[in-house]
């Protein structure tokens, strides 16, 4: 058996976070674990806004405890954190032990959360996270955060916030152009450090666009498989084909309910 591990927060229609990580790892034939960092539950009363409670640190590590105690997990993803203390209970049990892949999607901002508190969250995860990270997975949005470029519409716009985003400490950054990138396709750019201290790597995926419309729990489903293809041996580049080929499916048969948007089914 191979094991996946998920340090993440939990949505509660299940199109994203935990749910659509853990179905991931279950269509990739990995064994799920996963650990609660907060409950976002929408508010269908409200436009669907998020409403977001942070889980307690103490209950995170005791989770991190019993998770890592029942088997020997080596291959992690990191979702939505969501507050400082959250980043700072999770950045300490990281450190505790050595792993073979920590993938994080920089998840940078939930709607519920003040503006202010945000910015304390973003400048956390940068400063306490990224580091820990072998691969990250930013979209457009998070790219430019992370970056510092203002706009990424070009592959070599890309490539080049993934070579920044290098620079924090991880060996792999997947940018992902998603429907904000200009043109009819879904362009994401796989940078990766080179061992022997040369240039970078870069490497273009590239399908045709599936529409303009976001789907809920793209981001998730793209991390989560490629963190269980690396749990079972792939490399990188390899990881992120079969991720990119699962998501496009998942976005072709994507499922429809009451909710504004629509999400991912991971059974495609
Ligand atoms: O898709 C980003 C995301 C990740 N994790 C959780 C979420 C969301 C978006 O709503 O709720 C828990």
């Amino acid at each position: 058996m191979r094991f996946a591990y998920v340090i993440a927060g939990s949505e509660a229609t299940g199109g994203a976070g935990l749910q659509a990580d853990l179905k991931t790892f279950q269509r990739l034939g990995v064994y799920g674990i996963g650990t609660i960092t907060c409950i976002v539950s929408f508010d269908p009363a409200n436009d669907w806004g998020h409403r977001f409670h942070p889980v307690d640190p103490s209950v995170i590590a005791e989770q991190f405890e019993a998770a890592n105690a029942s088997q020997d997990l080596d291959t992690v993803k990191i979702g939505m954190l969501g507050t400082p203390a959250t980043i700072d209970v999770v950045a300490e049990a990281l450190a505790s032990k050595p792993w073979r892949h920590v993938v994080l999607d920089p998840v940078l901002i939930c709607k519920g959360q003040e503006p202010g508190a945000a910015l304390n969250t973003d400048n956390a995860l940068k400063a306490r996270i990224l580091p820990l990270a072998t691969v990250v997975t930013p979209n457009n949005f998070e790219a430019r955060a992370l970056s510092g470029l203002d706009s990424l519409s070009t592959i070599a716009d890309l490539a080049e916030a993934g070579r920044r985003i290098l620079a924090f400490g991880p060996q792999a950054v997947i940018v992902k152009g998603g429907v904000d990138f200009p043109g009819p396709d879904a362009v994401d750019v796989l940078v990766q450090r080179d061992p022997a201290g040369g240039e970078p790597s870069v490497e273009v995926f590239s399908v045709p666009k599936i529409g303009q419309e976001r789907v809920s729990g793209a981001g998730c489903t793209f991390a989560s498989a490629v963190t269980a293809e690396l749990a079972k041996g792939a490399t990188v580049a390899a990881a992120v084909g079969t991720a990119k080929a699962l998501v496009t499916r998942g976005i072709e048969q994507r499922v429809s309910g009451h909710t504004p948007f629509d999400t991912v089914w991971q059974g495609a």
